[in-house]
């Protein structure tokens, strides 16, 4: 074929590109060849994409580290206090594109890369995403890193190095989800550099002795070392590249020589393969409590490694400045993502007391000025909870560390209430059972300075249940908000091309202006009566309907039609998100059109419905919704009378790049979430931005965008969050069958039970659900979905007004950027401050 001529793409350019220095080929296509031939030790006769993508990076790499050192150096400097995100997880997708755009290089590596026979969209989808996160936290620590270097504010992320990210999902032929692991480092990750020389020996295990005035010292047990990878994390249109540092584990030693040198191999590695385990998986938990019975032991060694190596690096770098300890709050301020970091707050006490010789008071004044701590949900399930025992055994300081902090913290909940003995049960960092657990929000709460929900209604419920007897306690200053937010880098400008550069040319203005100043695309609403830009809008929304059209296509061989309304649900499989409600709301579409005469049916509007998301591997129910949502796909698609009406698809594997091609879109995207249940959700946002149009529950950021975006550009259903408590008692004590109060829903679950969608009696847990105690209230809610979803149908029709509401939605949603966010946390919660980074 003509592809295996040497080389691919310009002769001449690559002659010139491999003779020396000298030769007039430009820097970027010398960069690449050089690589080649050096980092990667290949030709260019057999060059494929993958070595194209690999050697581009590298060269892209090279740009990075020059800025990157650059900031760091400006840091060194000035010395200004710095911020630190702590997250289990950052789920960053892919780095090239977005590399690219913040070098503002991309014409030129598009260029280069095609005189050199690539295209450079064939080597962007040669990079696996970098998928360390289960789903929105990890994907808002992603967004919050390229917001703090795009508004140049010296903040660093700290997080694991998973030799695995997130599982990739298979889905066998019955509909079931299957686990396969994601070997994301196979083929070397281009992003990373190994710090071998910055390392810190973490202990586990051993015991602890007390010395008097809350001091101690743990000795023994076993030392794991904590290695760090570096990820440079550019801004946008800025010089700024900070750091993202994940640890490794490795064996301190490589393996035990005693038992080497007799012989005893297996033995001899064995000590070296446990400590390989703790950064070897991430767990795939968000939200259940299922992970806390299997491998509890490796995720509090993982959430310990990764605490007490950060702290080490971050006091380091303190020190190196010279200052006193006292000064610490001065100079960092600690962001815990979720309560997984919590245990840094023991950590740092039992370091001020043990190591730096501080008394009580000092040593707890240092670290309640230091922490703060954002909770993610309000779920009972999933707040976190460890046994003591297992705390006893892994880390038996720190054990005695959080004794005395709740023996000191409930002295001062009894002085403010004497005798209020229920009152310090329930504010206790020990909750009493069999066996006796930490609270961790409790332990996360004390030990901060500022406590944040991520949405007005979250932070709402976070005073007033969960922690309202903190807020009566410390006062409710210490309780606040920050909504979340999305960057408009990757989440418009990169996923929608197209789209960004019509808003560039209609606002007039540079496209740098508005992507880091999100509020100025308010200017298109001026533009929602010109004709001629509506009808550019609109032919976006249609290419980027085919591109998804493509997709699916190319990856599962089905053909879907372009000329419906698509409407998506992405997100992580889970009762409480309701993705059930949307598929039964599906079969009761499919089941009304079945009834229509073929004429009636022609009137419809053509919908295709699409769902993508992982369930957590032990999750049953979760799981037999997808296996629902498959099954129904496969009788609906394949049903002469209905199939040009209603189309439904579940598209493995979800990812960040599938998020890409799916959001741009989408026309309708569903956000259904039982009234105060869904803390924010981010998603909600990334399409609205992109000019699609919302259905939801008034819950979370939802209602946040509909104060933005105006009421009637949005379409809301559903209980309200004060009307969830009462319902749920009726469930309980006063249930109506549900044949009475929902005839509808019950009409559909009786269908599924009969078998339309194949092997009734595979579904009957979950329809049990329902039928049962109907926790997150489908039966409450159905009837009002229903319509919602007719009315979706109606404004649909008049395609102007469609269009209208959609280009208004982009319009509003400059409070969604996640550098207004980023900047209220360095603003009201860390007080740091930017630092501008030269330009050369
Ligand atoms: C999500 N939480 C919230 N948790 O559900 C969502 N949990 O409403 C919000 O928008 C988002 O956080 C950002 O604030 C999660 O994604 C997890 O992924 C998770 C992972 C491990 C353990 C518990």
């Amino acid at each position: 074929t003509g592809k295996e001529h040497w080389p691919r793409g310009e002769e001449a350019v690559w002659k010139s590109a491999l003779r020396d220095v000298d030769a007039d080929s430009p820097a970027i296509i010398k960069s690449i060849v050089n690589h080649v031939q050096t980092s990667l030790a290949r030709q260019a006769y057999n060059l494929d994409d993958l070595g194209a993508y690999q050697a581009a990076a590298l060269s892209v790499r090279d740009n990075l580290l020059v800025n990157w050192n650059e900031t760091q150096l400006s840091y060194t400097r000035k010395n200004p206090k710095r911020a630190y995100y702590l997250s289990l997880e950052f789920l960053m997708g892919r780095t090239l594109d977005n590399a690219l755009l913040n070098l503002g290089l991309k014409e030129q590596y598009r260029d280069s890369v095609k005189k050199l026979g690539f295209s450079v969209e064939d080597i962007l989808d040669k990079e696996r995403d970098a998928a360390l996160g289960n789903g929105g936290l990890g994907r808002l620590a992603a967004c919050y890193l390229d917001s703090g270097a795009s508004t140049e504010l010296p903040l660093w992320g700290y997080g694991l190095r998973y030799k695995y990210g997130i599982f990739q999902q298979l889905i066998s032929p019955e509909g079931n989800q299957l686990e396969a692991p994601d070997p994301w480092l196979e083929n070397s990750n281009p992003w990373e550099l190994p710090r071998l020389d910055v390392n810190y020996e973490i202990r586990f295990y051993g015991h602890a002795d007390r010395l008097g005035d809350g001091k101690g010292i743990w000795q023994g047990g076993q030392e794991v070392l904590a290695v760090a990878y570096d990820v440079m994390i550019p801004g946008y249109g800025t010089k700024t590249t900070n750091n993202l540092r994940l640890w490794e584990s490795k064996p301190k030693r490589g393996f035990d020589l005693n038992s080497f040198n007799a012989g005893n191999y297996e033995a001899a590695v064995a000590s070296s393969n446990s400590a390989d385990a703790i950064t070897s998986v991430l767990y795939p938990n968000d939200h259940t409590s299922c992970m806390y019975r299997i491998g509890k032991e490796l995720r509090l060694k993982q959430q310990y490694f990764w605490t007490a190596a950060s702290l080490a690096d971050i006091l380091r770098r303190f020190k190196q400045q010279g200052k006193p300890i006292r000064e610490l709050p001065d100079f960092v301020a600690i962001q815990l993502n979720d309560t997984h970091p919590t245990l840094a707050i023991p950590e740092l006490m039992r370091i001020l007391l043990d190591e730096e010789d501080l008394n009580w008071e000092q040593a707890w004044s240092i670290v309640t000025n230091v922490f703060f701590y954002t909770n993610h949900t309000v779920l009972p399930e999933a707040l976190e909870k460890w046994a003591v025992p297992l705390i006893e055994h892994v880390l038996p300081r720190h054990l005695q560390i959080i004794y005395d902090i709740n023996l000191f913290f409930l002295q001062a909940v009894e002085r403010k209430y004497p005798g209020d003995r229920e009152r310090l049960a329930r504010m206790s960092l020990i909750e009493e059972g069999q066996p006796k657990q930490v609270r961790m929000a409790n332990l996360a709460v004390i030990g901060s300075r500022k406590v944040n929900g991520v949405a007005e209604l979250h932070s709402d419920l976070v005073r007033t249940t969960i922690l309202k007897d903190f807020v009566d306690f410390e006062g409710v200053s210490k309780f606040s908000n920050v909504t979340n937010g999305i960057t408009p880098r990757r989440w418009l400008d990169q996923c929608n091309a197209e789209l960004s550069d019509l808003i560039t040319k209609t606002l007039k203005l540079e496209k740098e202006v508005w992507l880091k100043d999100l509020f100025k695309i308010k200017g298109l609403l001026e533009f929602t009566e010109d004709a001629a830009f509506r009808k550019e809008w609109w032919a976006i929304k249609q290419r980027n309907k085919e591109r998804l059209a493509h997709y699916v296509q190319t990856t599962l061989g089905l053909t879907v039609r372009t000329d419906a309304m698509f409407d998506v649900q992405i997100k992580r499989l889970h009762e409480y998100k309701r993705q059930t409600l949307n598929i039964l709301g599906v079969i009761h579409r499919y089941l009304t059109l079945k009834a229509l005469s073929p004429a009636e049916r022609k009137k419809t509007n053509p919908r295709v419905v699409f769902f993508a998301g992982k369930a957590a591997p032990a999750y049953y129910i979760a799981k037999l919704t997808i296996r629902l949502i498959v099954n129904v796909a496969r009788i609906v698609n394949a049903d002469p009378d209905t199939k040009d009406y209603l189309q439904v698809y579940f598209l493995p594997d979800y990812s960040v790049s599938l998020a890409e091609v799916l959001i741009p879109a989408s026309d309708i995207s569903q956000h259904i979430s039982t009234a105060g249940t869904e803390a924010s959700g981010t998603s909600n946002m990334k399409f609205c931005l992109n000019g699609g149009l919302l259905l939801g529950t008034v819950d979370g950021a939802n209602i946040e965008i509909a104060e933005e975006v105006g009421e009637s550009n949005v379409f809301f259903f559903g209980h309200l969050t004060p009307a969830v408590e009462d319902l749920r008692y009726q469930h309980l004590y006063h249930p109506v069958p549900l044949q009475e109060k929902c005839p509808a829903l019950h009409r559909v679950i009786e269908q599924i039970s009969a078998g339309l969608f194949n092997d009734a009696e595979v579904y009957e847990p979950l329809l049990n659900t329902i039928r049962q105690n109907d926790y997150y209230l489908l039966s409450d809610d159905f009837d009002s979905y229903i319509a919602a979803l007719a009315m979706v149908d109606e404004a649909y029709q008049d395609r102007d007004e469609w269009i209208k509401k959609s280009i208004r939605t982009t319009a509003q949603m400059g409070k969604f950027s996640s550098d207004r966010a980023i900047l209220e946390y360095a603003e009201s919660f860390w007080n740091v401050e930017p630092v501008t980074v030269k330009k050369k």
